[in-house]
């Protein structure tokens, strides 16, 4: 039975790595370097989670006498606080929508009295900027839990951030449903043993879903509704019933 319920950030709450690129770029420049990392090698690199190692990755492969120098984990540091700073900005006030269908179906699982907790990659301060307008500034309230880059332990694909959430949720892994965008996601939560729901975006479309519980486009909602119903029904958004219905195997019939 579905007991509770687990979101990633980044891709899936919200379509954020545009944004995330936009701040990268920023920050390198205000760094006084020439890197410019443009949607194709993005895409690539969004591959490495975390925004620190996604930045050691590339200079490794770029400048790899520097990056392997004793200070350059400072240098990652500071770069990537001045990111951190400039995504903030980007999204603060409301300035990035939350996907289709992401409200709704957070509202509506908080009124049911569902359980949720985050389970992100990204660094707390850009989940403070992006859910305190959307859900108020007391947005943690909605959660049991939020597990991002503070959180101990290895990043995804590792399911140590979704094992961190089930113990904050008290909750078996067979109970709860994972929202994912991306494969590094997926095998976090299935390794963690959690059914997961897969909404990809651009920069994920391309990846392997298989093992999801179910892939769709977006939640959808009343005015921006999926191009698919769901079975048995005219309804073409996501709602918590579909997901109980998801969640005990009456899988969703596309047309
Ligand atoms: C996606 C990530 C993050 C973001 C950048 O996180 O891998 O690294 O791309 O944010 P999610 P930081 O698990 O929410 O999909 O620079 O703060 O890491
Ligand atoms: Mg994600």
């Amino acid at each position: 039975m579905l007991n509770a319920l687990i979101f990633d950030i980044d891709g899936t709450l919200a379509d954020t790595e545009t944004v995330h690129r936009q701040a990268f770029n920023a920050a390198f420049k205000q760094s006084g370097l020439d890197w410019e990392w443009g949607e194709e090698l993005y895409t690539k690199l969004l591959l490495i989670a975390g925004g620190k190692e996604r930045i050691a990755h590339y200079w490794a492969q770029v400048d790899p006498n520097r990056a392997g120098e004793s200070l350059a984990k400072q240098t990652i540091d500071r770069i990537h606080a001045i990111k951190t700073g400039e995504y903030e900005r980007r999204v603060a006030g409301g300035q990035l929508a939350l996907r289709p269908g992401m409200l709704r179906l957070i509202r509506e699982a908080h009124a049911a009295g569902m359980p949720m907790a985050i389970a992100t990659t990204t660094t707390p301060a850009n989940v403070e900027a992006l859910l305190s307008t959307p859900l108020g500034k007391d947005w943690r309230s909605y959660f049991v839990a939020v597990c991002d880059a503070s959180t101990p332990g290895r990043k995804k694909p590792s399911p140590d951030i979704y094992l961190a959430a089930l113990s904050a949720l008290n909750r078996t892994a067979a109970e709860c449903l994972a929202f994912e965008d991306s494969e590094n996601g997926l095998r976090a939560a299935t390794a963690a043993g959690i059914p997961t729901l897969i909404t990809p975006t651009a920069y994920t479309a391309m990846h392997d879903f298989d093992g999801a519980l179910v892939v769709v486009p977006h939640l959808g909602d009343p005015d921006t509704p999926m191009a698919q119903r769901l079975a048995g029904t005219d309804q073409r958004w996501v709602d918590l019933a579909a997901l109980r219905r998801w969640h005990e195997g009456i899988l969703f019939e596309a047309s």
